[in-house]
């Protein structure tokens, strides 16, 4: 008989007899393909956690022992766990299911920001929030904290300085390292165990660890190693590799321990009796501070098309027919387009460096990389490193392309700022996913750059309205680089495609109307003005329509010809408020305008999840918003 539908609530899982666990495990990776095949989603992260899902939930009492989950994308096996499987048919849906944890749904989620390496930090808070009570009122309280993090998100420097303070504190936090040896790519790290020395566990390896023969055996094992033959070149690296992974994977890493923070593992993570009883051990050595139980799984486990899919291990995924598995994941739209003409440029020049924040495959840098493999750096989570080495690199006198999504440039803002921009050193950024996401919710709409990155001083802010015209930007890039740093942004999607392109920093008409109104559109929204102004034609009203290219420096041309008009919109997909339609009309009311105006652009505030048409169309900034507000301003 079934056993998930038995299960609403983490009390019905711990009722369950031990032997009748792992065919619970099977149903989930059931439900958890056909669910994400039918609406799009994270899965491989998922696939990988359910049996450390099931040991977490029978051993620790959520939601009094709250259960932490870093980014948040491995979380479906506790939503199921918690009373949520009817949801998961309107995973990421409008009005359905978050994709991550989410405060609103559950009393057994806490934390929601979806971005990288953040949960020992919260872990950290909560642990002296509940000690500090336990002080005040005199009463002791046995709670535990528990933070599961994964070996792609412990790249991130938020991590270890949360690391440092928990060990020097001594915080009674109990970490799972959920260790799969992947971000979407392989992790850059050597604290990952997993496709180093040996994807097979040995059963009781923490045991031995805990026991004196161990010590002394891996003495030997340092004597053993020592005396290997070495011969020839190839030889003496191979085995030099080995030795390294032999010796990490039977040592604890010392690093964790010269925190102050003690470590039990690896542990089979997909052995539920062995992760139960790592995590009691967890629990009666917790007393004396924070301890980290490094667990060892495999992403996409039980999916044969994620276990085989070297790229990311569906890492997440449209939807797809389960029994023949997703299709191609390679770049399309703008991120294709992106990738083929940094190639192109770096085929004429060899200062040209791409940096990538462990998402190769997401922002198009594959190819780069196979066809450059010594001009590539992946610097793991961690975009604010990744920012400041590229400000080293243009130091050297290379030139770095940064390519990250645009939400998680937010992470490096102080960087952006001040180790690139006041050095007026020639970084190009290149932003994918910017404007509204959609289906992975208030954390990843790429809303801030435009109105942020303006702020900067001398930042060039460039915003294609197709894939030849970001061609040309970056084109471009390279030589305006030469007074310091350029941004591109573009959005995810269909993408759309002109023969006709602007240059440098200049705007570009592309219709020439009576003088009533003039159309100021940025990057994706100029799709949306260009069917507007055609639908305002067959209705009589002849706009003026510009594509602003740049958004920072504004084009003075644009300016000055927009000023003429009786009235003016701007549209963008980015923040209204501090966005370019404002700037835009300052410029413009400085240059004597005195017209009617008003700037479209996305509220300051956190947007759902929802598909992002839908979410764009609700704030006018679709053709027909864009219609209805000319005929506003006309009236
Ligand atoms: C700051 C930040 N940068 C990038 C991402 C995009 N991202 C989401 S999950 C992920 C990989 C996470 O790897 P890991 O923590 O090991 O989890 P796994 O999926 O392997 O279980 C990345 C890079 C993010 N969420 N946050």
């Amino acid at each position: 008989m079934a056993l998930l539908p038995r299960i609403h609530d983490p009390a019905d899982l711990r009722a369950l007899p031990a032997e009748q666990l792992d065919d619970l495990a099977a149903e989930i990776r059931e439900f958890i393909v056909n669910a994400v095949s039918n609406t799009g989603g994270h899965l491989g992260s998922n696939l990988g956690a359910v049996e450390l899902s099931i040991a977490l939930h029978r051993v620790f009492e959520s939601p009094q022992d709250p259960i932490l989950w870093d980014t948040g994308h491995q979380a479906y096996v506790h939503k199921i766990l918690t009373g949520r499987q009817e949801g998961f048919s309107r995973l990421r849906q409008t009005e359905g299911i978050s994709g991550y944890p989410s405060r609103e749904e559950s009393r057994h989620d806490f934390i929601e920001n979806s971005h990288a390496s953040t949960v020992l930090s919260y872990a950290h808070g909560l642990a002296v929030a509940r000690d500090r009570d336990m002080e005040t009122r005199g009463t002791s309280d046995h709670r535990h904290i528990v933070a599961v993090i994964g070996d792609g998100s412990m790249t991130g420097g938020m991590a270890y300085e949360a690391l440092n303070n928990l060990g020097h504190g001594n915080q009674r936090v109990i970490i799972v390292l959920n260790d799969n040896g992947r971000s979407y790519a392989p992790t850059i790290s050597n604290l990952t165990t997993v496709g180093k020395a040996t994807k097979k566990l040995s059963r009781g390896l923490t045991n031995i660890r805990m026991n004196p023969v161990y010590v002394r055996r891996q003495r030997r094992i340092e004597a053993f190693l020592r005396g290997l033959p070495l011969v020839g070149r190839e030889a003496e690296q191979a085995a030099e590799a080995f030795k390294a992974a032999v010796r990490e994977f039977l040592q604890p890493p010392a690093f964790f321990e010269a925190l102050g923070v003690r470590y039990i593992g690896p542990v089979d993570g997909h052995d539920i009796e062995e992760l139960e009883h790592a995590f009691r051990s967890g629990i009666s050595r917790s007393d004396s501070g924070p301890i980290v139980i490094h667990v060892l799984t495999q992403k996409g486990r039980g999916y044969s098309f994620a276990e085989d899919d070297d790229e990311k291990h569906l890492h997440d995924t449209p939807t797809f027919n389960p029994a023949t598995g997703p299709t191609g994941s390679g770049p399309t739209g703008y991120t294709q387009g992106f990738s083929e003409a940094l190639i192109k440029a770096a085929e004429h020049d060899e200062r040209i460096v791409a940096i990538t924040a462990a998402m190769p495959g997401p922002t198009g840098l594959l190819d780069f990389q196979e066809r450059f493999p010594t001009r590539f750096l992946d610097t793991g989570i961690a975009e604010q490193h990744a920012v400041t080495t590229a400000a080293g690199m243009a130091l050297g006198g290379l030139r770095p392309v940064v390519a990250l999504y645009s939400t998680f440039l937010n992470r490096a803002w102080d960087q952006v700022v001040y180790d690139v921009a006041l050095h007026r050193l020639p970084v190009i950024f290149c932003l994918d996913r910017a404007g509204i996401t959609g289906d992975d919710g208030p954390s990843h709409h790429g809303v801030y750059d435009m109105a942020l990155l303006s702020k900067v001083p001398g930042m060039r802010v460039l915003a294609p309205s197709s894939v030849e015209d970001l061609q040309q930007m970056l084109h471009d890039a390279f030589a305006l680089a030469d007074d310091g740093p350029v941004v591109i942004r573009y959005p995810k999607g269909v993408a759309r495609h002109s023969p006709v392109v602007g240059t440098g920093l200049h705007a570009l008409r592309l219709a020439e109307g009576d003088g009533s109104v003039a159309i100021l559109a940025v990057g994706k929204m100029v799709g949306a003005a260009e069917k507007a102004v055609a639908d305002l034609a067959a209705a009589g009203v002849k706009a003026t329509l510009w594509d602003v290219r740049s958004c920072a420096p504004l084009d003075a041309a644009m300016i000055a010809d927009a000023a003429r008009h009786r009235a003016v919109l701007t549209v963008e997909d980015g923040f209204r408020e501090g966005g370019i339609g404002l700037s835009a009309l300052d410029a413009m009311r400085h240059a004597g305008f005195t017209g009617a105006a008003e700037a479209l652009g996305v509220p300051t505030r956190f947007i759902p999840h929802n598909k992002p048409d839908a979410i764009l169309a609700s704030f006018g900034l679709d053709a027909a918003g864009i219609v209805s507000s000319v005929r506003s301003l006309l009236a």
